[in-house]
């Protein structure tokens, strides 16, 4: 049972997890009877040659468990990745909220998140076009909370209803099971033009947001309206928000793809390799409030999913942050048994009407089931509240807890009719007593059928690199769609959110370009254009380029002041090992140019060493020019700079070449703050 702490500093969700950790190493083999294993090569046999024993118990075990080691994947969300930390409130929330963790600026409260894809099987690359999962479970001492969000703030449907076609028309088509990790293709194009409430989430999906640099720059957004309640039982509508301290930033298509085939673990890679070198990733929650009183009195319905809230009107109030301090033990123990559920509340936050909300409540108890074997999956380590439980729910598959007692039910004498409910001031969940009177119906309300008003407002809001990324994306998206008129449908469709986009989409993939229409609206939103956000060196990986003979001192200057700003330098030359420099300065190769390539580098630093061999200068050649079709920063120093003069790149934007160490230093610095220079884009 979990030992009751008092420590609020003490991290009460590791505390329970360590109970169930085992260390094999060191250990003889046994069964998992713990009988000793004596011989586990050759299983039991009727003489040297001959047949396999039935009574070979270990054989029998050990083959059985291996048999049985496979769940069923997530049927969306199944590729994912997760990490432990804590969250803590900047402030007491108790004025909007009763929710003791979002009321105690002391306290600090365990956290497991799990970032995901949606489209792809188990085992697909990371970095695909796709919508990111940002699911949240915090352990609260009033129960586990779930904030089962995404890294878009929108959903491509109003009602759940239409969940289970949705996903059937973005998951890889049923008769050839293509394509993998991937949303270009027919059905998925036939959905959207025939299910146009999709038209503002499109744009996300084809913008920069979903081919994130990391998990550590992307946003969360909890999507849907939930309802945040005082103890005065008064209650505002709230929209939850993830900001990632880094800022918010992107890879490009081009190197998304590459990326995929060069490292398709480069998401989980870059979260795993930032928490144990001690860098962890920090996200500021944010919440976007509106009294009760004022559901009317926007220009959309706050209730639809398919719509945002302008942060310019509805302010974004930061609240606290979260920090991903610790990787997990095991993956399959934790990553994948984790089961989060929107449904999982505590005192103070509620639902509202939002169709799609209420629609997934059902969905997450359904699929743990299957999933997780059974009724139990609460018992599981990774899902267990740090809080007691105590209720009247017995038996099934796998169950853990032996309760002890005569009694399982309620009401009863026998036990003094407990567990009892508790009062409101004792901590029990009462819903939010919203009047609800209405006809049974099926129908969707007239407030939800503007479409396109907040897609073009999201189009009016980027900066035109962003806006040339889209239409490359959605041109590249229908290109691969083989039906013609499915093409054709969805560039009529885009057509009522912007001519702008659809024209050149249109004229790509040899479509008519739609009749000249209006755009829905003409409103902008800044805070939505990515070239707004945070820009810092912290946490970019620069590749350096490097061989024997660089001049040591001069390196080292400029390899200190990156690293003073939190950027990573990895060494790659033609071997691994080290390549040493003058004043008896030596640097470790971490890649050599087979295993390293430029996709997997946020920078390129190319310094070369005394002499530039010619296949050094062919490899280096080859990387920054790679480099700078991605709009990345790229400094060269001394041999460096003539491999830069040779690739012909010098006075580009974000080409820094310099011979003073200090000024290079600086001016390189600001360049990879700067993450992408599309001013080449047009040069
Ligand atoms: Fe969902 C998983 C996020 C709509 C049904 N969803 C899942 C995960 C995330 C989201 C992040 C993965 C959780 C994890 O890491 O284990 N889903 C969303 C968001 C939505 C949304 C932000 C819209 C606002 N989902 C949605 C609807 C339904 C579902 C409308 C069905 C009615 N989602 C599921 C599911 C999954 C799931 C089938 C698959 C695996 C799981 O639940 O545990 O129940």
């Amino acid at each position: 049972m979990v030992k009751e702490n008092l420590d609020p500093n003490v991290n009460k969700k590791q505390e329970q997890l360590e109970q169930f950790k085992v260390d094999d190493s060191g250990k003889k083999l046994t069964t998992n009877q713990g009988v000793k294993v004596s011989e586990d090569e050759f299983s039991l046999k009727a003489g040297m040659r001959g047949p396999t024993l039935m009574e070979d118990f270990h054989f029998r075990e050990k083959m059985t468990h291996f048999d049985h080691e496979r769940i069923p994947e997530r049927v969306v969300h199944a590729r994912g990745f997760a990490a432990h930390g804590e969250f803590q409130v900047y402030e007491s929330m108790k004025e909007f909220t009763m929710a003791k963790f979002l009321n105690d600026p002391s306290k600090k409260t365990p956290v497991f998140v799990r970032f995901s894809t949606v489209q792809g099987s188990k085992g697909s690359a990371e970095t695909v076009r796709d919508v990111r999962g940002f699911a949240t479970k915090f352990y609260t001492e009033e129960g586990n909370y779930d904030l089962v969000g995404n890294n878009i703030p929108v959903f491509f449907i109003q009602d759940a209803i239409k969940f289970p076609d949705f996903v059937h028309a973005v998951k890889p088509e049923p008769h050839n099971e293509m394509p993998q990790g991937a949303s270009a293709h027919d059905t998925f194009y036939d959905f959207i033009a025939n299910n146009q409430e999709s038209a503002h989430m499109v744009l996300w999906q084809m913008s920069d947001r979903a081919i994130p640099r990391s998990f550590r720059m992307m946003e969360g957004f909890g999507v849907h309206t939930f309802r945040f309640v005082n103890e005065q039982g008064r209650a505002h509508f709230v929209k939850f928000h993830w900001k990632p301290v880094l800022g918010v930033h992107s890879l490009v298509w081009d190197e998304a793809q590459k990326i995929a085939g060069k490292d398709p673990d480069f998401h989980r890679r870059d979260l795993h390799e930032a928490i144990e070198r001690g860098d962890f990733p920090e996200y500021e929650l944010g919440v976007q409030l509106i009294p009760e009183e004022e559901e009317f009195r926007f220009d959309f319905d706050i209730l639809d999913a398919t719509k945002l809230w302008p942060e310019e009107e509805i302010p974004v109030k930061i609240i606290g942050k979260m920090t991903l301090n610790r990787n997990v033990d095991n993956v399959f123990a934790e990553t994948e048994q984790v089961a989060f559920h929107p449904g999982h509340v505590v005192p103070g936050i509620d639902f509202t009407n939002d169709p799609l909300l209420q629609g997934r409540l059902f969905s997450y108890t359904d699929t743990q089931l299957l999933r997780l074997g059974g009724p139990n999956f609460h018992e599981i380590p990774i899902n267990r509240p740090v809080c007691p439980f105590h209720n009247n729910q017995r038996d099934g598959f796998g169950r853990q807890t032996i309760n002890r007692g005569q009694v399982s039910y309620h009401k009863n004498s026998l036990a003094q009719n407990t567990p009892a409910p508790a009062a409101v001031e004792e901590g029990g969940y009462v819903h939010y007593q919203e009047k609800v009177d209405g006809h049974k119906i099926r129908a969707r309300s007239d407030s939800f059928k503007d479409h396109f008003s907040q897609a073009s407002m999201f189009w009016n809001s980027m900066r035109p690199p962003e806006k040339q990324h889209i239409i490359d994306a959605l041109t590249f998206e229908l290109g691969k769609v083989k039906s013609p008129d499915v093409r054709q449908q969805v560039v009529d469709m885009f057509a009522n959110v912007s001519m702008e986009l659809v024209t050149p989409v249109a004229e790509g993939i040899g479509a008519r370009v739609p009749e000249p229409r209006e755009p829905a609206s003409k409103k902008s939103s800044p805070a939505l254009s990515q070239e707004n956000t945070i820009k810092t060196p912290k946490g970019r990986k620069v590749g350096v380029l490097v061989a024997d003979g660089f001049s040591g001192n001069e390196v080292k200057t400029i390899l200190d002041a990156l690293k003073a700003k939190g950027a990573i330098p990895e060494f790659i030359s033609e071997k691994l090992g080290s390549v040493r420099g003058t004043d008896n300065f030596a640097l470790p190769v971490h890649h050599s140019f087979l295993t390293a390539d430029s996709v997997l580098f946020d920078a390129i630093y190319v310094i070369g060493g005394a002499e530039n061999t010619p296949k050094f200068k062919k490899k280096a050649i080859y990387f920054i020019q790679e480099a700078f079709e991605h709009y990345k920063p790229i400094g060269a120093t001394h041999a460096g700079a003539e491999i830069a003069q040779q690739a012909g790149i010098i006075g580009a934007p974000g080409v820094v070449v310099g011979s003073e160490p200090a000024e290079f230093a600086g001016q390189f610095i600001q360049a990879v703050a700067a993450h992408r220079h599309w001013g080449r884009e047009v040069q």
